[in-house]
């Protein structure tokens, strides 16, 4: 009877202790960047450097969240979120790497941090690395080139999970390795701007080789993180650690078997080149008959270690793609045409028409199937593995006549974070062990290349006042988590 009555009630597909909350990382939002003890970061470098960022800005002040974080969590708190998913800055805990001491400020900031968010009932979920790292590392010896960084990331990890561990259940080691290595060694538009040929505009690099040695780093890294939490914290702290990788779903551009092939190519040039070895152990198969001996190996010893690596698989989810073949057939001049994207053409468009609703950011298109589709290929490839949706959102961009009201009434991100919840409660129902959600972003702030120009907060931010303004998606995000907690809350109860 009380089933029954919840079933016709409201149908949430949320469980009670499902993590509903706002992400945001270091760089994007503290600030504060030569204050209290914080070493310079290699995005502290770049930004300063004119060229780099469209706007000429940078992250020296961003949201200034390092002063402000306490406001912050009462905007957080007013919306109900029951998580918050921020990233430490690696130079503020370590602003020489290995090669100095530990920034105390640094780590008693996050401490206070994380006691407010606790007395709040607001559950800590941390990233180790969002793009930012001290640039010591990149000076010395070349960061994510050398293997050498494994000692540094094993040393800044196990600093955190001491200084935070006790208290920080939720822990990722890499936010969208795939992301990083592509943009800083491919196309060089991230530091430290490398890249060669046709890729990009940079004064060195190889972007044939430079992605997938720079990858390998990072996926051995993130299996000595994990291997160091497993063996000596987790028993003791009963925390989970995961990694966040940036998902898109690709859309074969027709029903051609070429087409379908083209797009595993592409999800394994994309994802699955860090969760394969990561989860099962091995590169996929379309990236090392592709590659050959450009895509470096792993010792036996190494496949140990990797295997299983993961407790949890976060998961960064904005857009959909069409992907045409271009290894069977010819594909015009564009990026995907060459073998370090799997010979996967990405497009937006099929017979003229977009995939979902274009937005002003020219890389987010709003079809919020991909969200149900990218979960469900997770859950058959990786085993039902637990899930966090680590990011969704809408960005948009900041015109000469945009207006505060225009900024504040975000209809179209509703809309937007609406159907791709929905999307994702389908994924839910049918089998996906997906456990939270987190908005992208509590407020605007810096979107690194692209500076302040596109704006992606449930509140907005005056950049001359740094006034925090809710908007229209704020009280909806608030009614929304009401509304599929209270449901799920009569479930447990009946
Ligand atoms: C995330 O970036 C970041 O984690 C976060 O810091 C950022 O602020 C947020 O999203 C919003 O951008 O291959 O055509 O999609 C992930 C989004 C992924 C967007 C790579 C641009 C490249 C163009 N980015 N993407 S495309």
């Amino acid at each position: 009877f009380l089933k029954g009555t919840a079933d016709t009630n409201y149908n949430t597909p949320f469980p009670s202790n499902f993590l509903f909350g706002t992400a945001s990382s270091s760089y994007q939002f503290e600030g504060a960047y030569l204050s209290y003890g914080k070493g310079l970061s290699n995005w502290d470098v770049f930004t300063h450097e004119p060229g780099n960022v469209v706007d000429g800005s940078n992250g020296d002040i961003a949201v200034d969240h390092y002063h402000q974080y306490l406001e912050d969590l009462g905007f957080m708190d007013d919306i109900g979120v029951n998580s918050y998913r921020f990233s430490i800055s690696w130079a503020r805990i370590l602003p020489k790497g290995r090669f100095g001491t530990v920034n105390r400020a640094g780590i008693n900031h996050y401490n206070k941090l994380i006691n407010a968010l606790l007395l709040k009932g607001i559950e800590p979920f941390v990233t180790l690395a969002h793009f930012d790292i001290p640039q010591e590392i990149e000076d010395r010896y070349g960061a994510w080139l050398s293997p050498e960084i494994q000692k540094d990331f094993k040393y800044y990890a196990d600093v955190c999970f001491k200084a935070f561990g006790d208290r920080v259940k939720y822990w990722v080691t890499f936010n969208e390795p795939n992301v990083g290595v592509i943009r800083s060694y491919r196309s060089g538009v991230f530091p430290p701007a490398r890249c060669s040929g046709s890729f990009g505009n940079c004064s060195s690099g190889d972007s044939e080789k430079e992605p997938f040695i720079a990858a390998h780093n990072k996926i051995l890294c993130h299996a000595a993180a994990v291997h160091l939490y497993r063996t000596k914290y987790q028993k003791r702290h009963g925390g989970s650690i995961g990694i966040v990788m940036n998902a898109v779903w690709y859309e074969p551009i027709s029903d051609s078997m070429e087409d379908k092939q083209a797009v595993a190519r592409a999800q394994a040039f994309y994802m699955n080149w860090f969760l394969d070895p990561i989860i099962l152990g091995r590169y996929p198969t379309e990236m090392q008959e592709i590659l050959g001996s450009n895509l470096p190996a792993f010792s036996k010893n190494e496949v140990k270690k990797l295997k299983n690596g993961l407790d949890f698989l976060g998961i960064n989810h904005y857009s959909s793609f069409y992907i045409k073949d271009c290894m069977f057939s010819s594909c015009d001049q564009g990026p995907g045409i060459s073998k370090t994207e799997g010979f996967a053409f990405r497009t937006a468009q099929r017979d003229g028409l977009f995939i979902g609703k274009p937005t002003t950011v020219d890389w987010l298109y709003v079809y919020p199937q991909g969200m149900e589709k990218i979960v469900m290929y997770l859950k058959e490839r990786y085993n039902n593995i637990p899930m966090y949706i680590t990011e969704n959102g809408l960005g948009e961009v900041e015109h000469q006549n945009s207006t505060i009201e225009g900024l504040l009434n975000d209809v179209k991100r509703v809309d937007y974070m609406s159907s791709y919840l929905h999307a994702l409660g389908t994924a839910m129902r049918n089998g996906a062990d997906v456990r939270g959600y987190f908005a992208w972003s509590l407020l605007d702030n810096f979107e690194w290349t692209d500076g302040y120009t596109i704006r992606f907060g449930l509140c907005h931010v005056d950049y001359s006042s740094l006034k925090r303004t809710p908007k229209l998606s704020a009280t909806w995000y608030k009614d929304y988590i009401a509304k599929n907690r209270r449901a799920a809350r009569t479930c447990t109860d009946a």
